[in-house]
């Protein structure tokens, strides 16, 4: 039976309270931003092997980094029916009409990874997702509490323009560092979460600033990691002249960090393939579920970055 059917109130069958052998097969679309970073590969990879786990028939529409692809993606999903949709927003404005449609079509929608405006809270079901500000700010503090006194000049590569976690890691660091007279942020401009717009902003950085640079913020690994190459093409000591914080704690971060030229990375993990499945299961039963659903994470210093490479996962 379609979960679009039971969320208007129709009678349960017995189809949704077999056993999961006989369970009926449902169908999800996900609208996924694209391929940008490493991060959102294995959200890709993790999504795609628990719904394989399970019964339902995961349709993933890649919007190379394009709102109007997935605007386009959750039409098409509405056209076909589907039980539920995936969606991780690019940006958090502009989704009011397409979700009212997907509301209209009774189908649910749960938000993953990126939240959107509160001018559209009523027009998704739940969101799974990390507390970026608080990423924000525990890169801040992890700033601040090792340089101390010492007077730094940072500069920032934020994630794509627009987007809620670029937005909100931006405010938590600041939030941060606010405290801290002695930590100037000195230029902040969006590297896309991307790693070759991450090496071409930092050229940029580099070019204006030269060695007046003491710390690199990153909203993701993936634009520290094209950083680190542009600070050693400048001659430059990435992880000791400049110090360099960021965000998501993939493997290549733990590369970096090995390698001693990335100082830490704050957790955000990718790994929400289970949650997702396991709301979309929940709403199918006719079970009510939390407005949000919050990842937990930790943060890694490139001191124990050896000792928990063999167990990361992604
Ligand atoms: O940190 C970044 C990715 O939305 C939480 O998007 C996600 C972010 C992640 O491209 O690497």
């Amino acid at each position: 039976m379609a979960l679009k059917k039971i969320l208007l109130g129709l009678a349960v069958t017995t189809a949704l309270v077999a056993p999961p052998a006989m369970a009926a097969q449902l169908t999800v679309g996900f609208s996924q931003i694209g391929s940008e970073s490493g991060w959102r590969a294995a959200e890709t990879t993790v999504s795609k092997s628990e719904a394989s786990k399970r019964t339902v028939n995961l349709k993933i529409a890649d919007a190379q980094q394009k709102q109007e692809n997935q605007i386009k993606a959750i039409r098409s999903f509405v056209a076909q029916g589907v039980d539920a949709i995936f969606l991780a927003p690019v940006v958090s404005t502009g989704w009011e009409n397409v979700l009212k449609e997907a509301k209209e079509a009774k189908i649910p929608v749960i938000l993953l990874d990126r939240d959107i405006d509160p001018s559209g809270k009523d027009l998704y079901l739940t969101a799974v997702t990390s507390d970026s500000v608080h990423e924000g700010e525990v890169a801040g503090d992890w700033l601040a509490t090792t340089v101390g006194d010492k007077q730094c000049n940072v500069v920032e590569l934020q994630g794509t323009v627009g987007a809620s976690v670029a937005t909100n890691r931006k405010k938590g660091f600041d939030t941060a560092i606010a405290k801290h007279a002695n930590i100037k942020l000195v230029r902040s401009q969006t590297g896309d979460f991307t790693r070759a717009k991450g090496k071409e902003v930092m050229e940029a950085f580099l070019k204006a600033e030269g060695k007046k640079i003491n710390v690199l913020y990153a909203h993701n690994d993936d634009m520290a990691i094209g950083a680190i190459q542009a600070i050693e093409e400048a001659g430059l000591k990435p992880g000791s002249d400049i110090l360099i914080v960021s965000i998501d704690a993939v493997k290549g971060a733990f590369e970096a960090m090995i390698a001693g030229k990335l100082n830490v990375s704050v957790e955000c993990s990718p790994l929400l393939g289970p949650q997702l499945m396991e709301a979309v299961k929940e709403v199918a039963a006719g079970h009510p579920i939390p407005r949000r659903i919050i990842t937990e994470e930790s943060v890694f210093p490139k001191e124990t970055a050896a000792q928990e490479f063999p167990n990361r996962k992604y």
